[in-house]
């Protein structure tokens, strides 16, 4: 008696693990996310969470249009026109970054990153108009920041709040090719970095206490954060466990994923990726590796994303979702904390995938900068 109950006890837990272990495989499309709205060569999507439940892209000559976050949406509105000030040489040029203060809601503050007509970055501030929500004060332009570049490509662009509400900026190595001025390793040039800086003190700004070279006696720029970056185009903060994830596009051979921490050194142009860079051995002292890197065999112009923390695709919770913009692949990357457990081709696809965004609920998106349209990934299971 006892004997047979254990047998049946022991039988339906056999069968329970069975079904408890058989992880369900997934199918992910890419589908149209707002299919009656075309953008103008857009390179960025964003959200104010401000509660209105409105995304906002960024077109590369110099618009930001605002539109109802509903696919069913039909028309956008031309939120600031500042394509007089943008310089609109195409390329790597144009406006690349926007981030809203975290307390928009209460002083309608927002910082934009552009390439001006003498092809200099900007980053400046605006503020929202005080009767429309929907249009921005285009005289409120108050310059935050500008950095001479010396090459028209290589400008990074993206901005965005840290946890602690410092506004971070990243800059490539200014241009060219192999970073000739040698900016990814000179601290004394702001190029080559991710910048943190404080925009509620000081004026314009002022330098965070706990930034790495504040109050050094070498000359390095007090606004680096980390630096050794090449062109850290997108990066992004996990809003879960604040990890600051760069994708730096590689130059010949590699391009790479780092997770980015106060004063430390990404290594290029000693290095491309984990691999010196133009010689066959080098100093690699100090450096910081990437968490991840792949050849141009795979792609070869990363686009970084985000870390999913939507709701909608389950099985993608916790893990980084970027592409690369010149094949149209999508991956996952799985991270454990920070490290690596898998990279996964989750899409080949047509796109030129300039940049990814994420809205009020965490739910991803992606722009398609030839046919201008944006693109959601949707999640089946197989079995
Ligand atoms: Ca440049
Ligand atoms: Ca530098
Ligand atoms: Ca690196």
């Amino acid at each position: 008696m006892i004997l047979s109950l254990v047998i049946i006890i022991a039988s339906t837990l056999l069968i329970l693990q069975f079904f408890l272990v058989q992880e369900p495989t997934y199918d992910y499309q890419i589908e149209q996310a707002f299919p009656n709205l075309t953008f103008d060569e857009p390179v960025g999507i964003y959200d104010p969470k401000d509660g209105t439940n409105r995304l906002f892209v960024l077109e590369q000559d110099g618009l930001i249009q605002v539109f109802e976050n509903n696919e069913n949406t039909t028309s956008k509105v031309v939120f600031l026109d500042i394509s007089g000030s943008v310089g609109s040489g195409g390329g790597e040029q144009g406006l690349l970054g926007l981030a809203f203060h975290p307390n928009f809601t209460e002083n309608g503050y927002f910082y934009v990153d552009y390439t001006d007509t003498a092809g200099d970055t900007v980053i400046s501030q605006f503020t929202i108009n005080s009767t429309d929500i929907n249009r921005a004060n285009t005289t409120s332009e108050k310059l935050i920041l500008s950095v001479s570049q010396p090459y028209s490509n290589h400008n990074g662009g993206q901005l965005a709040f840290g946890p602690e509400g410092y506004l971070y900026i990243s800059l490539g190595d200014g241009g060219g090719a192999g970073d000739p001025n040698g900016n990814g390793q000179n601290r004394s040039s702001l190029l080559g970095s991710i910048l943190r800086i404080d925009v509620d003190s000081g004026d314009p700004y002022a330098i965070p206490d706990d930034n790495p070279f504040k109050n050094n006696i070498n000359g390095y720029k007090e606004e680096i954060y980390a630096y050794g970056l090449r062109n850290p185009w997108r990066f992004s903060f996990d809003p879960n466990s604040n990890l600051l994830i760069a994708a730096d596009v590689g130059q010949l051979s590699w391009e790479e994923i780092d997770i980015i921490e106060s004063g430390k050194n990404y290594g290029w142009n000693i290095m491309e990726g984990a691999h010196c860079y133009d010689a066959p051995l080098c100093n690699t002292t100090g450096l910081e590796l990437p968490i991840y890197e792949y050849s141009h065999t795979f792609g070869y112009s990363i686009t970084g994303g985000f870390v999913y923390r939507g709701s909608k695709l389950t099985s993608l919770v916790g893990s980084y979702i970027y592409g690369d913009y010149g094949n149209g692949k999508i991956w996952t990357l799985e991270l454990q904390g920070d490290n690596v457990i898998s990279n996964t081709l989750l899409r080949d696809t047509e796109l030129k995938i300039s940049s990814f965004g994420i809205d009020y609920n965490n739910e991803i998106y992606l722009c398609d900068y030839v046919s201008g349209k944006l693109y959601k990934i949707s999640e089946n299971i197989l079995s």
